[in-house]
């Protein structure tokens, strides 16, 4: 049956409570003065009010045809404005794409506006009347007359929708404190990509994804709302009337929603992942723990970290090097004193089978002459330029041209590649490809400050943004009044959105203001740098770490959530900000464990690490001016460390798998307990534990409070603790659990009963854990699970068809291994040489494999725990049979 989800462009006259007018400096703003202004608002009990008329009617009857609805709104009332250049006509869409998924658009009748550049997978037009809509779509805007709450100007737009779910999860980049929203706080937050480090503030962070989930009702069924807009934004979640409501602010662009509806969370963000496209494949060593710092002060430096690793035994899979390698911060550059031996030591690494992943700036340094990147991009004209020459500032460097020139961390000014151009793709291709001539090849990039960031625009001694609507649009958004906007301007931070981009990558010539395409800027940098992949590395997936993202960068790029502070709260939000990536399609997503900004300290590193060793992306990186906090640094971090990721490093094989269905289905790998057990409302707002997949649950500890204890909740289930192999918890509803978690006790994970999961002995890099044979962790007297498995290096090895997969299905004591797929040329065939079975009640008379019993002493049962371990020696490209024989 067809559920029925309201989504409501506001009427006017149908909700009581008033809304709150846009005044540019905020609702404190508000006095009656300065209300009255704007004939588009009210002063009324003391507040700023939208006025009754404002908004927009239907002109004539809808037009429906077939799965198409369009409507034609015409202001109401055309003598009240709020910043003036209002849109005088409005044609509306609804259009369903199959049974899960709908548009609803609003643009301007009369004129073209900019749209954004971001091309989703949904069936072309005319789409087949879908067979069993999940949504319905009612229109009771029949009559000529009826009013829309929305209201557009050139370059503000506004609407409020009214929810049919209070449980709303998702909107960023922002520093969420909590998964869940807060309806009752109703906070206004603004969206734009800015490079500042997150802090405690109401403040918009590096990415834009308008984007959020709904869970409507106890079965779980839910809708998500992807809002595909650029501009400068904000949304504010809130009670209207008590009814849960949004309301949604744009400063260009136009409205353009797409609609998802399922039977959970899970089916909605997969369905959501499929639009926006596939999240992509990590290699498999960008599944192991990673390290990195800021502030290596030569090669040397780096190699005596290496080896106090290597010594205390931690895996590490990656070593990564900031901006102190380079030559006065110049991408492609190499230091030519302390870092000389770099190329060496990439090799020397490489032969560990270790991985090295540099990192970039866009900002090229205007050292003309004496740098290479910036010769020849100028010669091939690849930098942002000015709106027009009229513009460009008279203390223009030489030979900048009429290119937008800001600081960064290079000494010279930098010029800020174009990524839209297609030009711009060859150079960066081209300058990638020489410096893996130079270096002898990085496995992977890192592209940071790609907001783009700019040091002090619009304040003393920057760029200076000129007088324009674009770099002073009428409503800058909640961005301008935060702390650590010091400019107060749109521009804080980063280029003139007087700026333009000109476009020609996907064929068609364009030219784009940095005011609409300015969130994009990361985007479109993660998909020059996956160009450079495909063409330098030849088959190779590498890894892209992108600091700035948007809506479907998740198909090149990993994300990781910035520059953080060694403090337990940032630990503790980490895991929203986790939880809302992998929401956004970037699966592969982590924080900086140990904390970025700021000293560590020993017990928080040591908590930290545990919990960063379930980060789907696992990095400990740190800041320029602090302690080292590499987990070899005390003897009590490097041991958690060695348990903790020696755990991440046995369930790898089910990891990967479990990215293997992201990349192909649209999974996710991290979840919340609400998304996967939505019929039980008491899950929805807890965000201090999460899963992996569907059979690993992770209870970290995120408080200094509770340092040595954690307050576990389970969902209803079966669950075993996966250090001890005890059950622990088993009832048909959730419940609470305290765990006592000494300092130098491993944090509590655990096994869901119903669960096969495939798991391989660690070791101290994926290198050589791959080469190990297959374990098997059964939960429960039934269970399934599987296990994909390739070359982990290879790009579109599922498509070509080289992998390994197969079925695991366990019931009446029996155990069926089932291959489903063999193309292993590429490896040894895999062998499972043991079999961990939870939960077994008693000890069988023997085990047998393929009807063979196994010798006595491959079997080692523990009353005490119901842990039955098996040892065997079963080649995995057959299919197999085990059996506990009673
Ligand atoms: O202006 O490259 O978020 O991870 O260590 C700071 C130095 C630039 C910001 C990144 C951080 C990195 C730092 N970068």
């Amino acid at each position: 049956m067809a559920r029925l989800w309201t989504l409501l462009a506001l009427l006017g006259a149908a909700v009581s409570a008033p809304l709150e007018c846009p005044l540019p400096d905020g609702p404190d703003s508000a006095d009656e003065a300065t209300c009255g202004l704007y004939s588009a608002c009210v002063w009324e009990q003391g507040g700023c009010q939208l006025a009754d008329r404002v908004g927009y009617q239907l002109l004539e009857p809808p037009l429906v045809i077939h799965t198409l609805y369009e409507l034609l709104l015409g202001r109401r009332d055309s003598e009240i404005t709020m910043f003036g250049d209002d849109v005088e006509r409005l044609t509306v869409t609804a259009v369903e794409y199959d049974d899960n998924r709908m548009a609803l658009t609003y643009r301007d009748t009369d004129a073209a506006r900019y749209e954004v550049p971001v091309e989703l997978d949904v069936p072309p037009l005319p789409t087949p009347p879908p067979s069993d809509p999940q949504y319905a779509i009612t229109l009771t805007a029949t009559e000529a007359g009826q009013t829309f709450g929305v209201q557009s100007g050139d370059q503000f737009i506004e609407a409020t929708f009214l929810l049919g779910a209070a449980d709303l999860y998702g909107f960023g980049e922002n520093n969420h404190d909590s998964f869940r929203h807060d309806l009752e706080a109703g906070v206004t937050w603004p969206i734009f990509a800015n490079g500042h480090m997150p802090g405690d503030e109401i403040e918009n962070s590096y990415g834009v994804h308008p984007f959020f989930l709904g869970i409507e009702d106890d079965p779980g069924s839910s809708f998500g709302v992807l809002i595909l807009n650029s501009n400068a934004m904000e949304y504010r979640l809130f009670l209207l009337d008590g009814v849960p409501a949004l309301t949604y602010r744009t400063t260009g662009g136009i409205l353009d929603l797409y609609l998802f509806f399922g039977d959970s969370p899970l089916e909605v963000l997969q369905q959501y992942h499929r639009t926006i496209g596939l999240p992509v494949m990590p290699p498999y060593w960008g599944l192991g723990f990673q390290l990195c710092r800021w502030g290596y002060k030569s090669v040397q430096d780096i190699r005596d970290v290496r080896q106090r690793m290597k010594a205390a035994q931690i895996p590490q899979d990656v070593q990564w090097a900031d901006i102190d390698y380079m030559n006065g911060s110049r991408d492609f550059t190499i230091d030519p004193v302390n870092f000389k031996d770099l190329p060496d030591f990439i090799s020397e690494l490489h032969e560990e089978g270790i991985r090295f992943v540099p990192i970039y700036d866009p900002t090229i340094a205007a050292d003309f002459g004496i740098y290479g990147p910036a010769d020849r991009g100028v010669e091939q004209d690849v930098f942002v330029g000015w709106l027009n020459s009229s513009l460009v500032p008279e203390n223009q460097c030489e030979g900048c041209k009429d290119y937008i020139v800001a600081k960064e961390r290079t000494s010279a000014p930098g010029l800020f590649p174009n990524f839209f151009a297609n030009r711009t793709l060859q150079w960066w291709i081209d300058e990638i490809r020489r410096f893996i001539a130079v270096a002898g090849g990085p496995d992977g990039f890192w592209i940071d400050v790609n907001e783009p960031a700019a040091i002090n625009t619009n304040a003393k001694g920057g760029l200076q943004c000129p007088h324009t609507p674009l770099d002073y649009p009428p409503y800058p958004t909640r961005f301008v009044r935060f702390a650590f906007n010091p400019s107060g301007t749109v521009a804080d931070h980063t280029i003139c959105m007087a700026s333009v981009h000109e476009a020609d990558l996907d064929g068609a010539t364009t030219s784009y203001y940095h005011y609409d395409v300015h969130s994009l800027y990361g985007w479109s940098e993660s998909r020059a740098t996956r160009a450079a992949v495909r063409a330098t590395m030849a088959g190779r997936r590498s890894l892209i770490l992108s600091r700035s993202t948007f809506v479907g960068a998740g198909r090149w790029a990993t994300h990781w959530t910035g520059d953080n502070t060694a403090r337990w709260s940032d630990m503790k939000r980490s895991v929203v900000g986790i939880l809302e990536f992998s929401m956004f399609g970037f699966p592969h997503v982590g924080a900086d464990i140990c904390g970025f900004g700021g000293d560590t300290s020993e017990h928080l590193c040591l908590r930290w690490m545990q919990l960063g060793a379930f980060y789907p992306f696992s990095r400990n990186h740190n800041a320029i001016e602090n302690i080292d906090q590499d987990p070899a640094v005390w003897p009590s971090v490097a041991a958690a460390a060695r348990d903790a990721l020696g755990l991440r490093y046995r369930l790898l094989p089910y990891l990967y798998t479990l990215f293997w269905r992201a990349s192909e289905m649209g999974e996710t790998v991290t979840r919340p307990l609400a998304f996967q057990f939505p019929s039980d409302p008491t899950l929805r707002g807890v965000d201090t534990q999460f899963l992996w997949g569907d059979a690993v649950m992770v209870a970290p500890i995120l408080d200094e409070a509770s340092m040595t204890f954690v307050h576990v909740t389970f969902p209803a289930g079966q669950w075993w603790d996966l250090r001890s192999g005890a059950l622990a918890y088993d009832a048909d509803h959730s419940g609470g659990v305290l765990y006592q978690v000494a300092l130098d006790e491993m944090i509590p994970v655990f096994g869901r009963g119903g669960a096969a999961v495939p798991t391989q002995r660690n070791a101290t890099t994926t290198a050589a854990s791959r080469a190990n044979p297959f374990s098997l962790a059964v939960f429960g007297s039934q269970a399934t699970g599987m296990l994909f498995w390739d070359d982990g290096e290879t790009t579109d090895t599922f498509k070509d068809g080289s992998f390994y997969h197969c079925l695991f299905h366990f019931s009446d004591n029996t155990l069926d291994i089932q291959v489903t797929h063999n193309d292993t040329q590429w490896m040894p065939d895999p062998t499972l040489s043991e079999i961990s079975f939870y939960g077994v009640p008693s000890e069988p008379s023997s085990v047998s494999a393929d009807g063979v019993p196994l010798p006595a002493d491959s079997v080692v049962y523990e009353p005490a725990t119901g842990l039955l371990t098996v040892h065997t020696q079963l080649g995995m490209e057959a299919d197999h049979r085990v059996v506990l024989n009673y």
